[in-house]
């Protein structure tokens, strides 16, 4: 409260604000009624948004202690954190590795969380009442041909998850893993094929509505939403069309 008793907004921050999930994820959490700090490497895109939601936006680079440092400071109190930056390089098999893509993968997906998480856990506890919303993947439950880079630092989210609600029991502070199956952003697949939109475009050929950003986004702030009491733990989310990683119906 303020010394005129009216009511503050809670602060959401969203890591990952620029587009796709995450962009979408600010506007559903704004659409709640949070201040909604965007955080994204894009500086122009994430000052659209937050003019676009009434939020503020921060310039943040997950894989950089000093903008993760950055980003705590300007947030002193923080209500709902989604950590939602991430992605993938590459289909390399095993035995082709390119161990330079599987590094930024295990940087940005698994570390990246762990520096933004730590750098706003005070923030989080100073709320009095948070919740971490943790953006996972089907590939941190199932293994597929040419994912492995990807699977195995989605994956670590996962376990840094479960690792970390062990770790924060008994503190007013949940701890949440949504974990998307096939969403058709404009960025996932056209990064992981550096930018190839012919191959991006394959993924989901034929299949009968994919996820949208807005659908992942929609689960996250439900999520993000439950009385203080409730804590879900996980919520996997896929379109109708898609079964398994192997099994995606396609007409
Ligand atoms: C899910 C994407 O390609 O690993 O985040 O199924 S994929």
């Amino acid at each position: 409260m303020s010394p005129d008793s009216t009511p503050q907004p809670r602060t959401a921050v969203v890591t990952g604000a620029s587009s796709g999930i995450g962009a979408a994820t600010a506007r559903a959490l704004a659409a709640e009624g949070f201040r909604v700090v965007c955080a994204a490497r894009r500086t122009d895109r994430i000052e659209d948004l937050a003019e676009e939601i009434g939020g503020e936006a921060v310039t943040c680079d997950i894989t950089d202690q000093a903008s993760v440092d950055a980003l705590a400071a300007a947030v002193p109190t923080c209500h709902v954190l989604v950590n939602n930056a991430g992605g993938a390089v590459g289909v390399d098999r095993v035995d082709g590795a390119d161990v330079d893509a599987w590094r930024w993968m295990y940087d940005v997906n698994v570390l990246g969380l762990v520096r933004v998480t730590k750098a706003l856990l005070p923030a989080l506890r100073a709320s009095g009442d948070a919740v971490i919303v943790n953006v996972g993947s089907t590939a941190g439950r199932w293994a597929y041909e040419g994912g492995a880079g990807y699977t195995a630092a989605k994956h670590g989210v996962k376990v840094v998850t479960e690792t970390l609600r062990l770790e924060l029991n008994g503190e007013p502070v949940r701890i949440s893993e949504v974990a998307p199956g096939m969403v058709r952003t404009d960025e996932f697949s056209l990064v992981r094929f550096g930018g190839d939109q012919e191959r991006a475009d394959a993924v989901y050929a034929g299949v009968d509505q994919p996820l949208l950003a807005e659908d992942v986004a929609d689960a996250i702030a439900w999520v993000a939403t439950r009385p203080s009491h409730v804590d879900i733990d996980e919520l996997v989310i896929k379109p109708r069309a898609q079964a398994a990683a192997h099994k995606v119906h396609r007409s």
